[in-house]
């Protein structure tokens, strides 16, 4: 049970535990070097909010954001990803030396997107979303959320390797908290086992996330004990990557336990 951590590096006005605290390129900066300080082997450094109800964010304010806070991580020892479904974004990203390009779209937000990641030869995230951010939380709906969320990953990992992304790079994650209830979230963390057969990497973020707050009322700034166990129990069930805001003490929490389960 050693996970990788991701840390995130939201330069957003509006993420939604977040929001506006890095916006500054130079506080985003410092705040991805302290994650790496403590423990994060990867940071993901992303210009749109995701949270439903978000507004767009066009290609060229989203560069804006992105670029300079990459490039003042790239010395560190840690892989650089950039959260984003825009072909145009991933590319300079790339320029500017990320290596994993994290596309909650998998893939179906820009036509241009998997032959970039192919001829760059990125890592590549691709996530479960059931619609779009906008509207994905209004009432969704699933026969077998694991079965399904199976399935989609498994088309999506097929398409990428017929565009040329080798089959090593993908990592797969099921989204947790895009276009699911809460009873979904739960579902998919309880039977992850399900997930990891098909092969890859599973990425999972569950940090701070709503699903808590459905199961005990707290609010976004008061998630911390949720992501703890649920990143815990989602390593535990072979999650590869977790996608955290709150490094230092997710990754105590993942020590401890490793240490107790030898
Ligand atoms: N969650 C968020 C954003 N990107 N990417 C992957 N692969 N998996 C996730 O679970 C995931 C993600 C949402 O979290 P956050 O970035 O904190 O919020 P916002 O989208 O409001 O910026």
């Amino acid at each position: 049970m050693t996970p990788k951590l991701m840390g995130v590096v939201n330069v957003t006005p509006d993420s939604f535990s977040d929001g506006g605290l890095y916006f500054d390129p130079e506080a985003a900066v410092s705040h991805g070097r302290e994650l790496v300080a403590v423990g994060a082997e990867i940071l993901d450094v992303g210009g749109e909010s995701t949270r439903p109800g978000a507004d767009p964010v066009g290609a060229e304010e989203e560069l804006r954001r992105v670029v300079p806070v990459i490039r003042g991580l790239i010395d560190l020892d840690c892989d650089v990803s950039v959260d984003t479904s825009k072909a145009g974004v991933a590319a300079a990203a790339l320029d500017a030396g990320a290596a994993i390009v994290n596309d909650v779209t998998a893939l179906r937000g820009d036509p241009e997107m998997a032959a970039l990641c192919a001829g760059r030869g990125a890592t590549v995230v691709l996530m479960h979303m059931l619609g779009q951010p906008r509207t994905m939380q209004d009432d969704p709906r699933y026969g077998d959320v694991v079965a399904e969320v199976k399935a989609f990953l498994a088309e999506r990992l097929e398409f990428a390797v017929g565009a040329g992304i080798a089959e090593e790079r993908v990592w797969l994650d099921p989204g947790i908290g895009f276009g699911k209830t809460a009873a979904h979230n739960l579902e998919l963390l309880r039977r992850l086992g399900e997930l990891s057969e098909l092969g890859r990497p599973l990425v999972i973020g569950t940090s701070r996330k709503s699903f808590i707050g459905r199961v005990d009322g707290s609010d976004a700034a008061h998630r911390l004990g949720g992501t703890i166990a649920s990143s815990v129990l989602a390593a535990a069930e072979g999650a590869e990557v977790l996608r955290v805001h709150d490094v230092a003490e997710v990754g105590q929490a993942l020590t401890v336990a490793t240490a107790i389960l030898g």
